[in-house]
């Protein structure tokens, strides 16, 4: 048992003493108050709403901890493999909520903080964010960590710390400004482990040698090391005591600190700046989504992160005295994109120049170790680093890299003899100018499965850009991983009253860990009460985004109009132009209608919300004309409440948590073939939204399982889309009348300067209009009018969205790990025996 650890003579003395958590209110009210008089040394007189929150962090913390600690000695002792999650990207969002949550103790908290005098939605709203990640992808991991911990498997997720995640958004006179996000001030949810630190090589050269053997021996000598520190953060599962961890590694310089040589020389500039140099690597996440700019700091940060996680690995499994080749038995590593791919290199590396071991037998255990999952078959994504880039910065991968190809190349050849297209196609090197390294085929090649991250996606892949790769492993390397969401922040912690509501009906909160059993809840469609009760709800949430409305932008809205919602990255493909062009005709309708027409109108508000890349200025003129719109529709008097138009700042995983539970509609309307899945369409649904949308991504799924009435779909199909883009680029390209009208309102100045706007204009008319708003917007405007048809029938509405959320049971992330664990990484769950202490396996 985890007790046989302590030597007998000590053992009584440390189990006497164990720590265990608070149990009751009495007992959460003690902590709290002993940390603000101790931990953080306030006087109990003047403690204020953040003190509380610190306070009640350290709380749940200390119990975390707890659990923590006993479920690694847990899944060290059951020898159990593991499966690490590698992502640049982790969208965590607020902690102290859904610890509260998952450990079961929210309520217990509300009743104390009361008692000590505060609310536990105001104490919840202190917390900042972590907002190590861009959109999507990052929040996916999110997700994933929550079903892992939830389901009880052994997995640790690998990130960066840091020191500013994704830039605070603030909207200055229309146009989006980038404020830094320093997030670290105060962070209760990390625990730093100085004494886990691992020298990270970068620069040098190979020195080739040859052993006693003959044989040929590489060393990487040289160069300059940075040193990795880290930092553990307790992920909880719902309902479990299973704690699993999150390891984010910081960067510092190796002397630890300056270089106090230099720095009594009267070097200080240089010993400070060498120091500054190495905390650099780990100081901002890039806020691009889905873009590529292949800067030399983002290697080094790749690099960085997938060396200190894969020593850390190595150094877990070489405890273990097993053979090498039980590595794979023992660990899996999926790679959450092409992100952390020289991970393959660098344990092809370990293995040969390290360990020893000949190259076929090292390659064969990366390969069974790795999986790569694909999130985007957008050209401009797809990650490519040149050959004299990593030449510099790391020169032995870099000929592991063209070893791995040659040998990859040579078993193509004597597959496919004589095909040099084919050849050049697949290989790992773009023989372009400079040569380029495709991380994409090096991820595939070292992985013994891909996946994409929704059916129309993993097709997509197969068909198009990986196509080759198919002919060349075969069918079965490639597979379709459906993304999911977490249930607990997404329906219980954004929703609550929806949450209760629901566990009334289906025999309490198992839907929450089986979402499969939202399905009882179509017996209910028809009662009276509970329909009455989940409109109330829902009414009650928009409600609330009305005063944050109110309280951000200045703009009344009334919660009784339709709440359209857009909230996403600013992107292009994801075309908020469209929806933004929408809104103004549908300004214009209103505009030439008679007051009398005007009063049968609908009112509604178009929400949107989203962060544009620094650097895209198209996304950024796209949040302009929004700014711009709003500011005239919503001051028009003849307009009054029929049309509000609404950008919200700074979406973020908090902000979400409070949007998507009030919204009536919202919008997924890629340019079909884009969006790899999407999720947020899952959580709109989930919360009792309805979704208009194009065929892409997951809504073609969710469309399959909540059923074709209940969903607002248009738009041209993805199979569509290469000719269409053929004709406006060689035949000839008309645009829709509607649409004519739009441009030449924002031409004549309506919204502004139409020059701030020309790029996205021409775009559209001019410039081939590759996203295909042109071509959609007919259908789109039809859409919207059968939206605002159905809303009328209160009744019929409240049925589809009813129907719809006892559908979406399929989409929980749970089963999707669940898919990656049977399917990809062959883990078991690790059930607890909590009498016992002991682990054993399910
Ligand atoms: C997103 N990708 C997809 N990438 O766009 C979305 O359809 C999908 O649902 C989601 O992944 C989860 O699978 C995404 O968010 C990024 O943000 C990358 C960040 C790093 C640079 C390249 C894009």
């Amino acid at each position: 048992s985890v007790e046989a650890s302590i030597p007998e003579p000590q053992r009584e003395a440390w189990l006497k003493h164990q720590t265990s958590p608070f149990k009751d209110k009495d007992g959460f009210e003690r902590e709290v108050v002993r940390h603000v008089e101790t931990t953080l040394a306030r006087s109990l007189y003047n403690c204020d709403e953040s003190a509380a929150y610190a306070a009640c962090a350290l709380a749940f913390r200390d119990r975390l901890i707890l659990e923590w600690n006993r479920t690694q000695q847990r899944q060290t002792f059951a020898d159990s493999k593991r499966v690490y999650y590698l992502s640049l990207e982790f969208l965590m969002g607020r902690a102290l909520d859904n610890a509260m949550l998952n450990v079961g103790q929210k309520d217990l908290a509300k009743a104390g903080l009361a008692e000590l005098g505060f609310r536990i939605e105001d104490v919840i709203q202190q917390e900042h964010d972590a907002a190590l990640g861009n959109g999507g992808l990052g929040r996916l991991a999110a997700c994933f960590l929550d079903s892992l911990a939830s389901l009880n498997y052994p997995a640790w997720g690998y990130g960066l710390r840091y020191r500013y995640g994704i830039f605070k958004q603030e909207i200055i006179d229309g146009y989006q400004v980038e404020v830094p996000d320093y997030w670290l001030d105060f962070n209760p949810w990390e625990f730093p482990r100085h004494d886990v630190t691992v020298d990270i090589q970068f620069y040098g050269h190979v020195v080739k040698s040859t052993d006693e053997s003959g044989k040929t021996v590489c060393r990487w000598e040289g160069g300059e090391t940075v040193k990795a520190v880290a930092y553990d953060v307790p992920i909880p599962g719902y309902d479990t005591p299973t704690t699993n961890n999150l390891r984010l590694w910081s960067s510092k310089a190796a002397s630890g600190e300056f270089d106090f040589q230099k720095f009594n020389s009267g070097d200080y500039e240089s010993s400070v700046a060498d120091q500054q140099r190495a905390e650099t690597i780990s100081a901002v996440l890039y806020p691009n989504d889905n873009l590529d700019r292949g800067k030399e700091l983002r290697l080094k940060q790749q690099y960085f992160w997938v060396a200190a996680s894969l020593y850390d690995i190595v150094r877990r499994f070489k405890k273990s005295k097993r053979p090498w080749k039980e590595f794979p038995d023992k660990v899996a590593i999926q790679l959450n994109d092409t992100h952390p791919t020289l991970a393959i290199v660098e344990l092809q590396r370990i293995l040969v120049d390290l360990e020893g071991l000949e190259w076929d037998e090292a390659w064969n255990i990366v390969v069974n170790t790795f999986g790569y999952t694909n999130h985007t078959v957008l050209p401009e994504a797809l990650e490519k680093w040149s050959v004299p880039l990593i030449q510099h910065l790391l020169p032995r991968h870099l000929q592991i890299i063209y070893d791995v190809n040659l040998f990859f190349l040579q078993s193509v050849e004597r597959q496919f003899p004589n095909n040099r297209d084919l050849l050049r196609e697949v290989s790992i090197i773009e023989e372009s100018q400079p040569k380029m390294v495709r991380m994409a085929h090096l991820a595939i090649v070292g992985s013994h499965k891909v996946n994409g991250v929704a059916e129309l996606h993993s097709d997509l892949i197969k068909t198009t850009i990986f196509k080759d790769f198919v002919e060349i492993f075969g069918p079965d390397k490639f597979t379709n991983v459906t993304n999911g969401i977490t249930p607990r922040r997404w329906l219980h912690q954004a929703n609550p009253r929806l949450s209760e509501l629901i566990a009334s009906k289906t025999g309490g909160k198992g839907f929450l860990t089986d979402l499969t059993l939202l399905s009882k809840l179509e017996l209910y469609v028809d009662d009276k009460e509970f329909r009455k009760e989940w409109a109330e709800i829902k009414y009650a949430n928009k409600v609330r985004l009305a005063k944050h409305i109110k309280a951000t932008t200045g703009v009344t809205v009334s919660p009784s109009a339709l709440f359209d919602v857009q909230v996403k990255r600013i992107h292009e493909y994801k075309r908020q132009q469209m929806n933004i062009f929408g809104a103004i005709h549908r300004y214009l309708t209103l505009k030439a209608m008679t007051p009398e027409e005007r009063q049968k109108q609908l009112p509604r508000v178009s929400i949107f919300g989203g962060k544009a890349a620094p650097g895209y200025w198209m996304a950024k003129q796209i949040i302009h004309l929004i700014n711009n719109v709003g500011a005239v529709v919503n001051n028009d008097k003849d307009i009054g409440d029929l049309l509000k138009v609404v950008f919200l700042e700074d979406y973020n995983v908090s902000k979400a948590e409070m949007i998507i539970p009030a919204s009536d509609i919202s919008e997924h309307i890629s340019t079909a073939g884009t969006e790899a899945s999407g999720t947020s369409n899952m959580k709109f649904v989930l919360n009792g939204g309805l979704i208009i949308g194009t065929c892409d991504g997951a809504n073609i799924e969710i469309t399959r399982e909540i059923g074709e009435n209940n969903i607002f779909l248009f738009g041209n199909l993805a199979e569509d889309v290469e000719e269409l883009r053929h004709a406006h680029l060689y035949g000839q390209h008309t645009i829709d009348a509607d649409l004519a009208r739009v441009f030449d309102e924002i031409e004549r100045g309506t919204f502004g300067n139409p020059q701030d706007f020309a790029g996205m204009v021409s775009a559209v008319r001019d410039h081939g209009d590759y996203y295909l708003v042109s071509d959609d917007f007919h259908s789109y405007l039809e859409t919207h009018a059968l939206v605002d048809e159905a809303y009328r029938d209160q009744e019929q509405w409240l049925t589809k969205c009813i129907t719809s959320v006892a559908r979406m049971g399929f989409f929980s992330s749970d089963r999707c790990i669940n898919e990656y664990a049977e399917g990809i990484w062959n883990i078991e769950p690790l059930v607890v025996d909590r009498d016992k202490e002991t682990a054993a396996p399910k």
